[in-house]
């Protein structure tokens, strides 16, 4: 499929990579972008030779946040029928891991998306803000929820209520990043850690993530309970007999997604 306004590639380690592609906007997110970043990502889940995703922008900007030239002018009704915020539901079901690999300005629905994304690797220049309410509005695709998860409450409040923004450093002492490093490298990084991923056993690491995503939103007796049935689960696998084998052998496994 063709876009304009992201780039694709699925490399022969196993990481589908999307890079939003409106840099004169900073890469603003219109609703054109997250259509096509929401197609990118489903297509790339379904295709069983891409085990990780990579999302990223360039390395001025991750993403500024929504485009607001779109919406200036949009009533509550017109903005309700579109919905474009509902396709991130579709990204937060992803089975694969979903990295992003972060540089410069990641703000308002940028940063919300970064947030929905599993694990971030972010350049020394990452600058992380929610300021939305520079422009009368609130954080609309999860701010208010996944930051006070991540980072605490009372500099998530700051952030959302008064625009405090966070380096790439502070970030990373917060837990909202997983690794910081110089603008020359966070890419290949990023990207590293990626593949990675993507070697790993396949079925195992998606039951993990579903599971690790549990934990935030059910009651510890519950996750514990759903973890227990999927680890169970696992040894119905092919890849569990052989990653076992491998050990018991002293050898290598061979990963067949099954
Ligand atoms: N939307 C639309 N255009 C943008 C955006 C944006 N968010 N950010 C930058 N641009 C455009 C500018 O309009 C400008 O375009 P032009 O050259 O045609 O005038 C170009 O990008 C360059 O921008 P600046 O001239 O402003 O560049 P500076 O380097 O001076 O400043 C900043 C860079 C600090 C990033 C500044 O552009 C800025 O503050 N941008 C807006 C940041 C913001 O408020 N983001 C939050 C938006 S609201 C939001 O995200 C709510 C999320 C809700 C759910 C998400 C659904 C998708």
């Amino acid at each position: 499929m063709t876009y304009e306004n992201i780039l694709t590639e699925r490399r022969d380690d196993g990481v589908g990579i999307v890079r939003l592609n409106r840099p004169k906007q900073y890469n603003a997110l219109n609703g054109a972008l997250m259509r096509e970043l929401t197609d990118a990502l489903l297509e790339h889940d379904a295709d069983p030779a891409i085990r990780c995703h990579l999302i990223t922008g360039d390395d001025r900007a991750f993403a500024a946040g929504a485009d607001i030239k779109e919406m200036a002018e949009l009533s509550a009704v017109e903005m309700f029928q579109r919905d474009t915020i509902s396709l991130w539901d579709k990204l937060t079901r992803l089975k694969k891991p979903l990295i992003a690999a972060v540089s410069g300005f990641c703000l308002g629905g940028g940063m919300e998306l970064a947030m929905a994304c599993d694990m971030i690797v972010a350049s020394e220049t990452a600058k992380f803000g929610q300021p939305e309410v520079t422009i009368g509005v609130i954080p609309g695709a999860g701010g208010t929820q996944r930051l006070p998860r991540a980072i605490g409450k009372a500099l998530a409040m700051e952030m959302i209520l008064n625009n405090r923004s966070l380096s790439a450093t502070e970030a990373a002492q917060f837990g909202l990043v997983n690794r910081v490093y110089p603008i020359e490298a966070y890419f290949n990084e990023a990207l590293k850690l990626a593949a990675e991923i993507a070697a790993r056993a396949p079925l195992a690491v998606q039951a993990a993530k579903e599971a690790i995503n549990k934990a935030l939103e059910t009651p510890l007796s519950e996750g514990i309970a759903y973890e227990r049935r999927a680890f169970y689960f696992l040894f119905a696998t092919e890849d569990q007999k052989e990653g076992m084998a491998a050990f018991v052998g002293k050898r290598d496994p061979k990963w067949q997604g099954k």
